[in-house]
């Protein structure tokens, strides 16, 4: 195992890239479920959905240029769509505008510049017909009434989407070549939460394991116990002055340039570059990686936001490095 992590914890900083359909509302990636807007409704997003300045090049020049040594990229959001061209459903980007395998274009292209490329893949789905309803999903009562809970879960069967969820990361981790990272999303235990048994957790990391011996899984599987069940913690939006309690572990926080991880147009609480040093040095002087987040538009740009901060990284890592 540590000689599996080796490059992982020498690269100490990476690019996470959240998109989806929801760049389109431009209101945060958990829109579908914070405003419970039903399928019917998200469908338009699909409809319209058409990134004709994606440049997946273009992206990965970006981050190499700001020093990231890897990057995740959300395959499918909790929305349920899906980047790639996956033979178990419809609702995927080549049967949009776009008609393009999104996730082939990434991982192409930031391999192309010697990075590595993991795979976020969301447990959580909020289109498939066998996802139960819980508490956080889009068409949940409006009030905590267990018997219209059970009605409306009458006939989803998550045996059948935890099906799904093993067949598609079956698909990522055999169609793309060797696959750096798989970062699970999420498990939420409790009264009303979800875990290993609903993911299927067990046999999926196997499964994992099996198809790409060399990766590394992150901690949302529900499986922290489990042997190998998880290579890094994940502190996410975590301050500063928290990280200094990971110190002696493996991990990896995620953070975010203002508030949401997909594209949020209005949101104005981005992050000044001398904070994102901050975070980049104080993660690094814990011992620790930074997983720093893009939320692409729907036309599949940065925002400009962003690489005014990328520019900022760039520049500082050019000044300070010896190569
Ligand atoms: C969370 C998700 O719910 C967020 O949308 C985001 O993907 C973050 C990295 O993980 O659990």
């Amino acid at each position: 195992k540590t000689k599996r992590m080796e490059w992982w914890t020498d690269a100490r900083f990476g690019m996470f890239i959240h998109w989806g359909l929801y760049a389109l509302p431009a209101r945060h990636e958990w829109v579908k479920s914070y405003e419970h807007i039903s399928d019917e409704n998200y469908q338009k997003y699909f409809e319209q959905f058409n990134p004709d300045l994606f440049d997946a090049k273009k992206w990965a020049k970006e981050a190499k240029a700001a020093g990231m040594k890897y990057a995740v990229l959300t395959t499918k959001h909790h929305e349920g769509f899906n980047l790639f061209d996956s033979k178990y459903t419809n609702y995927k980007a080549t049967n949009t505008q776009a008609k393009r395998d999104l996730v082939k274009e990434f991982v192409d292209a930031f391999r192309a510049e010697g990075i590595k490329v993991g795979f976020y893949y969301s447990l959580i789905d909020w289109h498939h017909p066998d996802f139960t309803v819980d508490r956080y999903h889009p068409q949940r009562p409006n009030n905590d009434n267990e018997a219209e809970y059970a009605a409306l879960n009458k006939n989803r069967d998550m045996a059948k989407y935890r099906k799904y969820l093993y067949d598609q990361v079956t698909e990522l981790l055999t169609k793309y070549g060797k696959i750096d990272i798989l970062w699970a999303d999420f498990s939420y235990p409790g009264k009303h939460g979800k875990g290993r048994d609903d993911w299927g957790s067990v046999a999926l990391l196997k499964q994992i394991r099996k198809l790409q011996p060399q990766i590394i899984v992150d901690n949302r599987l529900d499986l922290n116990d489990y042997e190998d069940g998880t290579d890094f913690e994940t502190p996410e939006q975590v301050s500063t002055k928290e990280l200094e309690k990971y110190r002696g572990k493996v991990w990896e926080t995620c953070q975010t340039f203002s508030g949401s991880w997909g594209y949020h147009r209005d949101e104005n609480t981005w992050k000044s570059n001398k904070k994102l040093l901050d975070l980049l040095i104080t993660s690094v002087a814990n011992g620790g990686n930074l997983l720093l987040n893009v939320g692409p538009t729907a036309r599949g740009e940065f925002d400009n936001r962003a690489n005014i901060a990328l520019d900022s990284l760039s520049l500082w890592m050019h000044a300070n490095s010896k190569s």
